[in-house]
């Protein structure tokens, strides 16, 4: 198949689903084409069967704000016309699916025929798509895309109740890559002594630091942990709430135990270093983040909220507590980093939960399944 998929290539879990999604199917021989403002920071560009278009917005000085929904429909359709693409795939559905409406039209002008399949992941539902000033376009995009998925239950329900839509949500969950992330014990001894010493624990967190990830309790949790045992931990990401955070562990004066390492491209090279992973979000629709760590076999203590739960089995492959649970979330983090048969055996089975229910290679044959329909019977 000839795939065009376009996401926010820079920033959070949906620009990274949409990436990796592209590389499995152009592995399996599909021909990909990432139409985005920008390449997808987890592309090399020497990917065979990708191409990149880049969307241009012109930035006339009329324009306070540049259109670039309506770049980004033109190079759709360009895109699709020249290469004959089969389908499009967009990702976030604000202003995607919109855009990618245009371009059906555009081309239907001319003969061309090009379904689109939307991809919801949660901000652009429970967040903007909410907001009154988007919520009817949000709405009329996802009715008129030919083909929606959720990557939750949790997300598709809360899609149809918010936005009383009727018409079928097919649930792909998110996926991991098994052969990327697992636990290399030869890299782990490797790295690992850069970010702590052989009797600290070594605790995590991932993700864009915006408000709703609580990264505030992420230092407040850590900051306890700190006081019952010898401890580090590492943040990976950036975003607005950074300097907050950089604000608390100075507060409860555990800076010097805290890596901030910015924005990373290889986190599976990473995450198989921690002992731990933090999670505690106010919502999150899937929790990618939880996933990649537990194919690293790496547990999570995260919130039980969205679709975290159809991820992680509460006392199985992980924990989870209410939102801003601090207290529940530091005595739980303590007990199981000093119990290591208890966190070896969660860390089992949350690499074997990946294996079983969230690889690629179980997850991407579903959405081919669901293109080859959605062409079917438009
Ligand atoms: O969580 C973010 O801030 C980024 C956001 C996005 O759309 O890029 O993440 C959403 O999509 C991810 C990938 O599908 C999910 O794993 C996250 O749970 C979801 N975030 C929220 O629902 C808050």
């Amino acid at each position: 198949m000839k795939i065009g998929i376009t996401c926010y290539p820079t920033y959070g879990g949906s620009g990274v689903v949409a990436t990796e999604l592209g590389i499995e199917l152009a592995a399996r021989g599909h021909e990909i084409h990432f139409i985005t403002y920008s390449q997808p920071f987890r592309l090399s560009g020497r990917e065979s069967n990708i191409h990149f278009h880049e969307v241009a917005v012109s930035n006339y000085p009329l324009f306070e704000h540049p259109p670039y929904d309506l770049a980004l429909a033109t190079r759709m359709a360009e895109v699709a016309e020249f290469y004959s693409l089969d389908l499009l795939h967009v990702h976030y559905a604000i202003p995607h699916s919109v855009s990618a409406l245009l371009a059906r039209q555009m081309l239907a002008t001319r003969g061309i025929h090009l379904p689109f399949i939307t991809t919801l992941h949660g901000t652009d539902i429970t967040l903007v798509g909410l907001d009154r000033s988007y919520l009817p376009i949000t709405r009329f995009g996802i009715e008129q895309s030919d083909g929606v998925t959720s990557i939750s239950s949790y997300l598709r329900d809360r899609t149809r109740e918010a936005f009383a839509i009727t018409s079928e949500i097919e649930v792909v969950r998110n996926f991991v890559n098994c052969d990327v992330y697992l636990r290399n014990p030869e890299l782990v001894a490797a790295m690992r002594p850069r970010f702590a010493e052989p009797n600290e624990r070594l605790l995590v967190h991932l993700s864009n630091f915006r408000p709703v990830k609580r990264i505030q309790d992420v230092v407040k949790v850590f900051a306890r942990v700190a006081k019952a045992m010898p401890a580090r931990l590492m943040l990976i990401g950036d975003g607005p709430d950074r300097s907050v955070a950089e604000y608390l562990a100075r507060e409860h004066n555990v800076q010097d135990r805290v890596h901030f390492i910015g924005k990373q491209d290889n986190v599976n090279e990473l995450l198989p270093l921690a002992d731990l992973m933090l999670m505690p979000s106010e919502m999150e629709s899937f929790g990618l983040a939880a996933l990649e760590a537990m194919a690293c076999s790496v547990p999570t203590i995260g919130t039980r909220v969205g679709g975290v739960p159809e991820l992680i089995q509460d006392g199985h492959n992980g924990l989870l507590f209410g939102v801003g649970d601090i207290d529940s979330m530091s005595t739980a983090a303590i007990s199981l980093l000093s119990d290591q048969p208890r966190l070896e055996a969660m860390a089992r089975a949350g690499r074997k939960t990946a294996q079983d229910h969230f690889c690629a290679s179980r997850v991407i044959p579903l959405y081919e399944d669901y293109y080859d329909r959605v062409i079917a019977r438009t």
